[in-house]
């Protein structure tokens, strides 16, 4: 399923959430030329709904091969890829206008509606809204496609070419982008709070509230799995699938952080939050604390009848604990992670990515200081704006 890549994810270096991806400008002198790419989206399958086609940069690709947003989108809606009932093939046609000249790459998603192949009972429609965290990402059902080697899995490069001295650029036409009803996503997004956490009543008047406070001490949380149903946010399917990570492909469980303990997805990120109330819990820095998931992790469920680690089995589990260590790292040079000398001071946001690419963060939209503050028109959900604080 990985190999499809996921989409939109806002990781390390997220830019400000509150800002729409950059789409193509308008002309202007002296901007680099702009031709189009165009093509059709197709697929086959008993799924419906309207599929969102996802322009990246090239040199800033999505996880899993990078942490790259995208740079524009185009939308089919489902009248238009499904004028009939059936399994198809089904196929429309999608354009990125005034492209620059540059090397892109493509996916896509299938956003499900289940309404329209008469669910009922809370049936779910497409509810991918771009521009948020919260509601950002594939859910339980949803379809991840793109312009792909079909054998191999991998993007295909699209390359905007513009003939030295030339004003106009030339477009790229034919492109096929396509979706695979088999790779569907499995779960939800891991949405969570903090056992013992609470931000619903102690909303921001004069000061706002408070954190998790980070001493001396490794610091454990409980992430609990929290079903989210409440407006425009929908992740009533979630949990956490744990496995083993093998990130080097070598068969066995990977040791990155050279702890002693093999690996695990979900990954879990503690990332520094920009200093500024409330806009800045949406905005990370490059600096993360040292932080994991301990010895009682599931690995004994995760063992093969032969006690070895069995790399192919997920489990789904409903929480989680989290150690956190008072100790911080510079990644602002992904190369070379860099130790810091001290932790420094302010807030601190949870990110947990499971190995389908999916992820949730907290703090998120739908905390209660946000939505309060910036009337973003998303719910407001108590524990959604959980931030371990450092004095
Ligand atoms: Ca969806
Ligand atoms: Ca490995
Ligand atoms: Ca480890």
């Amino acid at each position: 399923m990985r190999r499809l890549g996921v989409l939109l994810l806002l990781l390390l270096g997220a830019p400000d959430c509150f800002s729409p991806p950059v789409g193509p400008a308008d002309d202007q002198i002296g901007a680099p030329p702009k031709a189009s790419i165009s093509g059709q989206v197709f697929f086959t399958g008993q799924a419906r709904g309207e599929v969102i086609v996802l322009m990246y940069s090239a040199d800033d690709p999505p996880p899993p091969f990078g942490h790259g947003s995208p740079r524009s989108l185009a939308v089919v809606p489902r009248t238009r890829l499904f004028p009939s009932d059936g399994e198809g093939p089904f196929s429309a046609p999608f354009t990125f206008n005034l492209v620059p000249a540059g090397t892109y790459l493509l996916s896509a998603l299938l956003d499900r509606d289940e309404c329209a192949v008469g669910g009922v009972g809370g049936c779910r429609k497409s509810d991918l809204i771009p521009w948020f965290f919260a509601t950002n990402e594939p859910n339980a059902g949803d379809i991840p496609g793109g312009h792909v080697d079909l054998d191999s899995g991998s993007f295909l490069p699209i390359t905007i070419a513009s003939p030295a001295g030339a004003v106009s650029a030339t477009p790229v036409e034919g492109v096929a982008v396509t979706l695979d009803e088999r790779l569907a996503y499995p779960t939800d997004r891991p949405a969570f709070v903090v056992r013992g956490y609470s931000d619903s009543e102690n909303l921001p008047t004069a000061k706002a509230p408070g954190g998790m406070a980070l001493g001396d001490q490794m610091l454990a949380l409980t992430l609990e799995s929290a079903p989210l149903f409440s407006g425009a946010i929908d992740q009533r399917r979630s949990g956490f699938l744990v496995r083993y990570a093998d990130e080097d492909h070598d068969g066995k469980p990977d040791d990155s952080d050279a702890n002693g303990l093999p690996d695990l997805w979900p990954k879990i990120y503690v990332q520094k939050l920009a200093p500024a109330l409330p806009e800045g819990l949406l905005s990370t820095e490059p600096v993360l604390l040292a932080a994991g998931l301990g010895p009682d992790a599931p690995y004994a469920e995760l063992a093969g009848p032969d006690g070895a680690p069995d790399m192919e089995k997920t489990v789904q589990v409903q929480s989680l604990t989290l150690r956190v260590l008072p100790k911080a790292l510079d990644v602002s040079n992904p190369p070379a992670v860099r130790p810091l000398e001290a932790v420094p001071a302010g807030r601190y946001g949870i990110i947990v990515q499971q190995y389908t690419g999916q992820t949730w963060r907290v703090p998120n939209e739908s905390a209660p200081m946000l939505v309060k503050a910036s009337d973003l028109g998303l719910p407001s959900i108590p524990g959604q704006g959980f931030f371990i604080d450092k004095r």
